[in-house]
C-alpha cells in the first residue's frame, strides 16, 4: 500500500476495506466517506436536534446560545422540538422493522393457503409453540391449518382492537407491572407507531416527558411485538439457527465464480435466491459460461439470515456494501429494503455488475426492477440467479481484485442452540455468572457510520470485555465486524479473561457469540427474559448491558430505547441528535434509571465505553449479592 493508500487506514481498520478503497480511488469510484466529507460541516441545529419542519409555518429553529429565537413559530421550544424529533426517529425504527415483520407474516398466510410455492414449515414444532403462546388449539390440527390461524393472530397484534401485544408476556412479571403502571404496555404494532406520528404533528402532546415516555412504548412495540415476529416467524419458515460454521469479508468472493450478493433484511427474498443458486440446471448454465460454479454470498442483515441458517458467507457490513462491488467480481447484487445506500447503483456503473431490487416498497435509480412476493419468489429467483450467471461472460478480468483471505467464523447462536449447547437449560450459564467466571454479558448491536473508523469501536470495544470476562451477543454489522476481526472463532478464546476462556472453551463455542440480524435482537430479549425468571429478579437486576458503538440507523435509536425500557443499560458511541435540549439528555442519561431501572449513555471511545459496561455490570452483580470487581 502507497503512502497515499495509508489515508484510508483512517476510514477504516480492516485490510480488505483500504485495499478497495484504494482501488475505488484509482479507479476514480466515489464512496460514502468522500460523500461524508463533502457534507462537512454539518448542521449543527439538525446535529443538536435543534431543528424543526414538521410544518410549513416553519421551518423553525432553536438558537442553543440563546441569543436567537428560543421558539418556533407554533411556540414549541427546544425540549418539545428535540423530543418530537427522537420520537420520529423511533417511529421510523420500529416501522421498518414491524413492516419487515409483517411481510414474513404475510408469506406464513399465504403458505398456509398453498399460494407460497418454494417456502414450507420448516420448523413444525416451533409453529405449535408460538401459536399456544398466542392462545390457539393446536391439537388435532395440521401445520397449514394452524399455520394461518397464527399469521390471523400476529396480524391482530399489528391493528388496535388488543389491550396489548401478545409477546409482552414472555417478559418477566416485574417488568411487564411497570409497563403497566407507567400505561407503556404497548397496545398495538401499528397503532403506537400511528400515535408517535400524531403526537408529534404540531398541536398535539406538547409535553416532552410524554412525548418521550410515547418512544418508549413505540419501542416496546417493535422489540416485544414487530422484530420479535420478524424472528419467530424467520425461524418457523427457514428453520432455527443451529451452530454452523462460515466465513467473511471480501475475500469469500471467488475469481473463478460467479459471484452473487444479497443485500437487505428480509429473508423471504434470500432464501429463495439461496435454494436457485443450487439448482442443477444453473450449476450447468454457469460452467457452460465457463465459471467453476455460483458463489452466494450476504451483506448486512440478510447476509446474517443466511449465515445464521446456512453458514452462508458474509461479504461485510455496511460500509462494505460499495466496496465488494469495487472488486468487480461481483455478477448481481440483489437488494431488498433498509440500509441500501442509492450510490451502488453509481458504484455498480463503473463495472459490470447488474442490481436488482424486489420489493415493491424499495426502489431505486439505476436498478432493475424484479418484484418478488410470496406466489412467484421463487420463479423471480431463477430468473435473477440465470441473469448473474449470464453476467459472467461481461466482467472484466483486469478490473477483477479479490484483496484477503476468507476469516472463518462460528454462527448460528439461537437461543434455541445456545440452551442445547449447554444441555438444555441457561442452568450452566446462570452458574458461570454466579460463580464470577462470566461475570455478565453484553448485547453489542447496530450498524458502521463514516464519523467512525469502520469497526474500530465494535472490536475495540468487544476486545476489551471479554478480556474481562464478559460474554458478548452481537448481532447485525457488529458481528461482521467481530467476525472480521476473527473473534468468532474458538481461538478468539486466547484473547478472553480466564474464567470466560473455560467456560466457553467447555461449551466448545467462542468468547463472542453471533445471534443474528438487527430483527433477531430479540433473541437478546428472550435470553434476558430467561435469567431474570431464573433468578426471580427484574431484567434490570441482571448484570447485563446493550451497546451501539458505530450506529447510524433510525432502528438502532428503536433497538436502544427497547433495551432500555425493557431494563438494559444501554451505551451509545454516536450521540443522538438530543444535544440541544439539556432536559432530555437528563431524562434519557439518569432520569430513566428511576423510571424504567435502566438509562442510555454516550462514549464514542471503546476503551471507556468497556469501563463504563464493566462498571455497570460489577455493580449490578454487587445488588444481586454476588461478587463484585472494583465497585
Ligand atoms: O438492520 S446494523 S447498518 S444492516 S441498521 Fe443496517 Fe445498522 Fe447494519 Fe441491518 Ni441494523
Ligand atoms: Fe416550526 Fe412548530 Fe411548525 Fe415545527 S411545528 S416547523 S416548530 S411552527
Amino acid at each position: 500500500m502507497s503512502t497515499t493508500d495509508k489515508k484510508f487506514e483512517q476510514y477504516t481498520v480492516t485490510r480488505d476495506g483500504q485495499l478497495m478503497l484504494a482501488k475505488a480511488a484509482r479507479e476514480g469510484v466515489e464512496t460514502v466517506w468522500d460523500r461524508f466529507a463533502a457534507q462537512q460541516p454539518a448542521c449543527g441545529f439538525c446535529e443538536t436536534g435543534l431543528s424543526c419542519r414538521n410544518c410549513v409555518m416553519g421551518p423553525c429553529r432553536i438558537d442553543p446560545f440563546g441569543e436567537g429565537p428560543q421558539k418556533g413559530v407554533c411556540g414549541a421550544d427546544a425540549d418539545i422540538i428535540v423530543a418530537r424529533n427522537l420520537g420520529r426517529m423511533i417511529a421510523a425504527g420500529a416501522a421498518s422493522h414491524s413492516d419487515h415483520g409483517r411481510d414474513l407474516v404475510k408469506v406464513l398466510a399465504q403458505v398456509a393457503q398453498g399460494r407460497a410455492p418454494g417456502y414450507t414449515i420448516k420448523e413444525p414444532e416451533k409453529l405449535r409453540r408460538v401459536a399456544a403462546e398466542y392462545g390457539l388449539e393446536t391439537e388435532g390440527k395440521d401445520d397449514l391449518t394452524l399455520a394461518g390461524e397464527l399469521a390471523q393472530a400476529m396480524l391482530e397484534d399489528y391493528g388496535s382492537k388488543q389491550e396489548r401485544i401478545t409477546l409482552l408476556a414472555r417478559a418477566p412479571q416485574p417488568r411487564r407491572q411497570l409497563w403497566d403502571r407507567l400505561g407503556i404496555s404497548p397496545r398495538g404494532i401499528d397503532r403506537e407507531t400511528s400515535e408517535m406520528m400524531h403526537r408529534t404533528h404540531m398541536g398535539v402532546d406538547n409535553d416532552w416527558v410524554s412525548i418521550l415516555l410515547h418512544g418508549l412504548r413505540n419501542a416496546l412495540s417493535d422489540g416485544w411485538g414487530g422484530s420479535m415476529i420478524a424472528t419467530e416467524v424467520s425461524d418457523i419458515l427457514f428453520g432455527i439457527p443451529k451452530p454452523v460454521s462460515g466465513s467473511v469479508n471480501l475475500g469469500v468472493l471467488k475469481q473463478d465464480q460467479v459471484n452473487i450478493i444479497v443485500h437487505g433484511h428480509n429473508p423471504v427474498v434470500s432464501e429463495t435466491v439461496t435454494a436457485a443458486c443450487s439448482l442443477p440446471e444453473m450449476l450447468a448454465l454457469a460452467q457452460e459460461k465457463g465459471a467453476k460454479g455460483i458463489n452466494l454470498v450476504g451483506v448486512c442483515c440478510t447476509g446474517n439470515e443466511l449465515l445464521m441458517r446456512h453458514g452462508i458467507p458474509m461479504a461485510g457490513n455496511h460500509l462494505t456494501t460499495e466496496l465488494a462491488l469495487v472488486t468487480g467480481a461481483v455478477e448481481m447484487m440483489i437488494v431488498d429494503y433498509q440500509c441500501i445506500m442509492p450510490a451502488i447503483s453509481d458504484v455498480a456503473a463503473c463495472y459490470h455488475t447488474k442490481l436488482i431490487s424486489t420489493s415493491d416498497k424499495a426502489k431505486f435509480p439505476g436498478m432493475q426492477h424484479v418484484e418478488f412476493h410470496p406466489h412467484n419468489a421463487m420463479d423471480q429467483a431463477v430468473e435473477l440467479v440465470r441473469q448473474a450467471v449470464e453476467n459472467f461472460t461481461a466482467r472484466d478480468p483486469d478490473k477483477v481484485s479479490i484483496p484477503v483471505e476468507p476469516q472463518p467464523v462460528l454462527s448460528g447462536l439461537s437461543v434455541e442452540a445456545m440452551l442445547e449447547a449447554m444441555g438444555g437449560s441457561a442452568g450452566p450459564l446462570l452458574e458461570a455468572i454466579k460463580s464470577g467466571k462470566v461475570r455478565g454479558a453484553v448485547g453489542i448491536v447496530g450498524c458502521n457510520n463514516p464519523r467512525i473508523r469502520q469497526d474500530y469501536g465494535h472490536l475495540g470495544l468487544t476486545r476489551r470485555l471479554i478480556a474481562n470476562d464478559v460474554l458478548v451477543l452481537d448481532t447485525g454489522c457488529v458481528s461482521v465486524a467481530t467476525a472480521r476481526g476473527g473473534l468468532k472463532t474458538t481461538q478468539a478464546l486466547e484473547q478472553a479473561g480466564p474464567g470466560l476462556k473455560e467456560v466457553c472453551g467447555a461449551l466448545g463455542i467462542p468468547p463472542v457469540l453471533h445471534v443474528g440480524s438487527c430483527v433477531d435482537n430479540v433473541r437478546i430479549l428472550v435470553l434476558v427474559s430467561a435469567l431474570a425468571q431464573a433468578l426471580d429478579c427484574d431484567i434490570s437486576d441482571l448484570p447485563v448491558a446493550g451497546s451501539a458503538p458505530e450506529w447510524y440507523s433510525e432502528k438502532a435509536v428503536t433497538i436502544a430505547c427497547y433495551f432500555v425500557a425493557s431494563g438494559v443499560f444501554t451505551h451509545l458511541g454516536p450521540l443522538p441528535p438530543v444535544a440541544g435540549s439539556p432536559n432530555v439528555v437528563k431524562l434519557l442519561t439518569e432520569g430513566l434509571n428511576d423510571v424504567v431501572g435502566a438509562a442510555f449513555a454516550v462514549e464514542p471511545d471503546p476503551e471507556k465505553a468497556a469501563q463504563l459496561l464493566i462498571t455497570h455490570i460489577e455493580r449490578k452483580r454487587q445488588a444481586l449479592g454476588l461478587d463484585a470487581r472494583g465497585v
